[in-house]
């Protein structure tokens, strides 16, 4: 038992929340939900990325202030995480007056260490992804990580000695191999940073919307100096207990876009504030939507509310995890959904369920009896998964079992089966059900609760999923799922 501080990325309110925000969360909310069920002590953060230039022009274009405009989308995003029952222990949104005053306090600090200077930036800017490139870093004059139009910008800015971190993030790679996950990502952030750091620009002087500078209100905090410390604002830094007790993070987890900023500018930041950087930064692969990139021009962004509002919140979850090994590129589509609900969640497990209790209802003897041994389940095993960010890999073990039990049930056929031995088949059944819904609980909540329910059993943390005694009372409810055209 130990503590566990797990993150999102926090999401720009440019738009509302499509699929692929949803994906990181609720890969992170799986790792939470782990482990709570292991007994440690969780905090798992979330939130919104809202001043700078993107999120100003989309509250212009909306004609809206960016107050109420980010209100408004903020909503969005929160309605959206409950509809998919993400347990998080808090939402940190840039605009909190508590955020803002700790990042002043932040920039201070690195002020006061000697590595912020005044200077003239004059390069290009991409708004979309909020970052300055060189003339080298472009792309067919475009921004080379999104492709989009970029903005030639010349104006006084504060820069951060970046440069200065060289040697020292190199140090934090070599001397911490699992600080850059997964490994396969690893080459291309150590050879930028081999290749030599410039400073960087911390400032804008022609945006209006993000928080003062200190000591120079004419300008505002670079937008990824504002967002990247949120991860320690929103414990509290410096003062509150909960940083103490959850800094540094254990993972923070973001799409692969996004890794340079918490690999290069993150760790230096901190280790300029005299700091310690999280223990580890995973980066998951970006997802396409039947084969192409979600975007608006091509009107293939996905909703996760909507999916939600169609086929419940645990297949929208299941599918999404299912779908991509965690850490590589792959696509989603409507039809693998249903492909997984009809398949896998209703005939593997819904039916593993409905069939189980109509048979252990009518019974009136004693549910009791043996494990069987090749009804086992290696919980070691799953948990090494989870502890490697495997979590795809976790699922398929569990899943595994649910068909080693719908197997069994085959074999054993209770339904011509009396007596003793048919409550020794129930016993193994049902504690095999339970145990599942357990190992499944972090994946698939709500479905779990229902199972739980219908077994008439508490739900149980790690250490429950063990056969015991069976001390259950069933009742058969209606059908987990129901299979769609
Ligand atoms: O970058 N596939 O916010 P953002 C998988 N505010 N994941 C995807 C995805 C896709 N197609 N599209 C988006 C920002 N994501 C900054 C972060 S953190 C201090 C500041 C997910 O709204 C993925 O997690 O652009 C990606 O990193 C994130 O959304 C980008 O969200």
């Amino acid at each position: 038992m130990g503590k566990f501080y797990v993150t999102t990325p926090i999401f720009y309110v440019n738009d509302k929340p499509h699929i692929g925000h949803a994906y990181t969360v609720i890969a992170a909310d799986i790792l939470a939900r782990w482990h709570r069920l292991a007994g440690d002590e969780v905090f798992f953060l979330t939130g919104t990325d809202e001043h700078g230039e993107k999120v100003e022009k989309a509250a212009a274009d909306a004609g809206k202030t960016p107050k109420a405009f980010t209100d408004e989308v903020v909503d969005k995003f929160k309605t959206a995480w409950k509809a998919l029952n993400i347990s998080y222990d808090k939402f940190v949104r840039t605009t909190d007056e508590d955020h803002i005053n700790r990042i002043k306090n932040f920039v201070s600090k690195l002020t006061d260490n000697g590595d912020i200077y005044k200077g003239e930036y004059e390069g290009w800017y991409c708004v979309p992804d909020e970052t300055f490139l060189t003339e080298t870093e472009l792309v067919d004059g475009k921004c080379r990580v999104c492709g989009r139009e970029v903005k030639k910008v010349k104006e006084e800015n504060y820069f951060f000695r970046l440069s200065k971190y060289q040697d020292a993030l190199l140090k934090l790679y070599s001397d911490n191999p699992g600080f850059l996950s997964p490994k396969y990502r690893a080459d291309e952030i150590i050879n930028i940073v081999k290749g030599g750091l410039r400073d960087l620009s911390i400032s804008r002087a022609t945006v209006k919307w993000g928080i003062p500078f200190p000591g120079d209100p004419q300008q505002t905090i670079y937008v990824w100096l504002d967002a990247l410390p949120n991860y320690i604002t929103a414990l509290g830094w410096p003062e509150a207990a909960s940083f103490n007790t959850f800094w540094p993070a254990d993972v923070h987890i973001m799409g692969k876009e996004i890794f340079r900023f918490h690999t290069i500018y993150w760790p230096a930041f901190l280790l300029s504030a005299g700091l310690k950087p999280p223990n580890k930064v995973f980066a998951h692969g970006w997802f396409t939507v039947n084969g192409q990139k979600m975007s608006k021009s091509l009107h293939n962004v996905v909703d996760p509310l909507s999916l939600v509002n169609k086929y419940g919140a645990d297949p929208v979850r299941f599918a999404l995890i299912r779908e991509m090994e965690f850490g590589r590129d792959g696509d989603f589509s409507e039809e693998f959904l249903v492909e997984k609900l009809n398949g896998e969640l209703s005939a593997d497990l819904g039916n593993l369920l409905s069939r189980t209790l109509a048979i252990a209802e009518k019974f009136s003897g004693e549910i009791k009896g043996e494990p069987e041994p090749g009804g086992l389940v290696d919980i070691k095993e799953i948990s090494s998964h989870i502890d490697k960010l495997e979590i795809h890999e976790a699922l398929e073990k569990i899943w595994r079992y649910v068909r080693s039990i719908n197997k069994y049930v085959n074999d054993k056929k209770p339904w011509s089966v009396k007596g003793p031995e048919l409550g020794n088949i129930l016993y193994n059944v049902l504690e095999s059900i339970r145990i599942s819904a357990i190992l499944l609980s972090p994946f698939i909540p709500e479905t779990c609760e229902k199972i739980f329910g219908q077994l008439g059993v508490e739900a149980g943390g790690l250490k429950d999923a063990v056969f015991k005694e069976f001390k259950g009372k069933v009742t058969r409810g209606p059908n987990l799922f129901v299979k769609v055209q």
